[in-house]
């Protein structure tokens, strides 16, 4: 059920304390461990983990959501924060929420605890700041990451592309910075793009870039030497840039092109996130040599109330098949799906849908789950994903970038901030017809070494049942639940993760608590959310971070199903 990784990347760097700072033995009780995870890798990752349980809330106590039985005693109080990073220069917010903010200070940072926040397999630069996923690509052999990093600090600015390559997406090395701000039209940074290799092996690379007056612009570069297996060296196009924001579209709202795809006609098309008033609109260029373009009138779509689209993805998936598409595939046999991170939300959300290469509009499968108000991509913290297809492994891979939930003095006091997901393989999914599906890619088995397992395990409604796996410090759990019918059967529409693992539903939520205190005081629960609705079951795979948070201004009378006391945080669940 469960198998210990080994580290895989070299010694975490981290600025070290003075010695005199350090603790005297290694384990950080949990009472004084930071209040807040670095970072939340739902999937089936935990860190430090002390005991694994599994857990099924009451199934008779079924509060609709408005109904639950979370009663705050005091509200979140008031403090005053500069601007989140980033939106004065045109972006989103790059800094966290108003919520997680409402820290005060610094946590009291020991090295023990700087080494095992940090990830083993996932990825994440030596040190500082990073964002989006950029530009993944497979070449010569490598699996090509560049990510949006700045060198100098673990707060966003100063962006560059970072740059790692890998044979197996695992185990990275880490390359010089590919692209710098070193050029009137990005000066304020070489923001996010995507590759496109064309047929004869070419790389295109189309990046946004801020100019001198933070004016979003497309800019081209290229490998200075393509018979470079590790793309070292990049050469910005000397006409660049080579887009500028239509007359209709806001200077700062103009960002983050596709890769591209070739129509029947030969030309190539892409699109570019961006908005008109609150609506989300995918604008669609076509080119032939990527140096000069043609805006369609129509948007490929758009979706009212979105709002900015960022990091836009757009590819075909196979509705028959286990294997991935090339980004111009079309055809019958064919659905396309578009994704839009949103900027108003931060929540990578997509549609599957028909793609109609003769006027370049994209159609949803189903109007009311349309991009941005239908499926999300992640139910945890994710944004700005961006996929690739591999030829060599015939599949599609999609990224995306896990930001922090620590606060930026934290951050910074840590030397760095935020990891990418494990990369994950994204097929149709051909039993319901209407999403995709996503797992880990298979070169993640290569790091199992021993695993424990636990089998017929009984949960009863309300109980929580500790599995004794050791001490560990990484673990891959595999778990498979089987449940009895759906309580009541009573509808309810499917609210996703919301309302965390408190929030109970006619089934539970079931699943993992990790990163466990022996005394439960301290947990993330890793659960499944099942609701009846009128159109079938669904299931919601979630992870609950404010179960692991004490806070201090915030005494949280819970109805608990087990007895937790003498905590700050009264009861976590
Ligand atoms: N990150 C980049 C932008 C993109 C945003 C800037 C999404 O290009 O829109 O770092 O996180």
């Amino acid at each position: 059920m469960d198998t210990p990784y080994h580290h895989l990347h070299a010694p975490p760097y981290y600025p070290p304390l003075l010695p005199e700072e350090q603790p005297s033995d290694a384990g950080t009780p949990a009472s004084h461990r930071k209040p807040f995870k670095g970072f939340a890798a739902i999937l089936a990752s935990a860190i430090f983990l002390l005991s694994l349980v599994a857990l099924i809330i009451n199934q008779t106590q079924k509060p609709l959501p408005s109904q639950n039985n979370i009663v705050p005693t005091s509200k979140p109080t008031s403090f005053s924060n500069p601007e989140p990073r980033g939106v004065a220069e045109g972006v989103s917010a790059k800094s966290n929420s108003h919520l997680l903010r409402n820290i005060k200070g610094s946590y009291n940072w020991t090295n023990a605890m700087f080494t095992w926040q940090r990830t083993s397999f996932h990825f994440q630069p030596e040190k500082n700041w990073m964002n989006d996923p950029n530009g993944p690509l497979f070449y010569k052999g490598w699996y090509h990451l560049f990510y949006q990093y700045n060198p100098d600090s673990a707060v966003w600015g100063n962006i560059t592309w970072g740059h790692a390559v890998s044979a197996d997406l695992i185990h990275w090395l880490y390359l010089p910075i590919a692209m710098v701000p070193d050029q009137w039209y990005d000066i304020n940074g070489v923001w996010t793009g995507s590759a496109t290799i064309l047929p004869d092996g070419q790389i295109v690379m189309l990046y946004t870039g801020s100019t001198d007056k933070s004016v979003q612009v497309q800019n081209l570069a290229y490998p200075a030497d393509p018979s470079d297996p590790l793309l070292l060296d990049w050469v910005k196009y000397p006409g660049n840039p080579v887009l500028v924001p239509p007359r209709h579209i806001g200077p700062k709202d103009f960002r983050d092109p596709t890769t591209a795809w070739a129509g029947p006609d030969g030309k190539w098309r892409l699109t570019i996130g961006s908005k008109i008033g609150k609506t989300g609109i995918s604008l669609v260029y076509q080119t032939t040599d990527f140096k000069t373009y043609e805006l369609l009138d129509e948007y490929l779509h758009a979706v009212p109330g979105t709002g900015m689209w960022e990091c836009v993805d757009f590819y075909p998936v196979a509705i028959n098949g286990s294997v991935g598409l090339d980004t111009s595939a079309t055809g019958p046999g064919i659905k396309h799906v578009l994704k839009a991170s949103l900027d108003d939300t931060k929540v990578d959300h997509y549609a599957i849908g028909t793609y109609n290469p003769a006027n370049d509009k994209w159609t949803p499968d189903n109007p009311e789950e349309d991009v941005g108000i239908g499926l999300k991509w992640d139910y945890g913290r994710y944004y700005a994903s961006k996929s690739f297809y591999d030829p060599y492994k015939k599949r599609r891979i999609v990224w995306g970038w896990i930001n922090e939930t620590d606060t930026e003095s934290d951050d910074l006091e840590k030397g760095w901030a935020s990891v990418q997901t494990i990369p994950r393989t994204v097929l149709y999914d051909n039993k319901t017809g209407s999403n995709v599906v996503q797992w880990p890619v298979e070169e993640i088995e290569s790091l199992r070494q021993n695993s424990t397992v636990f089998e017929e395990v009984v949960v009863e409604p309300g109980s929580v049942v500790p599995l004794d796996i050791g001490v560990a410090t990484q673990l891959d759990i595999s778990a498979e639940f089987e449940t009895e019918l759906l309580g009541s059967g009573a509808m309810e529409e499917g609210y996703g993760c919301s309302g965390g693992a408190i929030d109970r539903s006619a089934m539970g939520p079931f699943g993992l608590l990790v990163n466990a205190h022996d005394s439960l005081s301290e947990l993330t629960p890793i659960f499944f959310r099942s609701s009846n609705t009128t159109k079938g079951t669904n299931t919601y795979f979630c992870a609950d971070e404010t179960r692991f948070v004490c806070f201090e201004s915030e005494l949280i009378p819970f109805d608990c199903p087990f007895e937790v006391s003498n905590r700050i945080c009264k009861c976590l669940i």
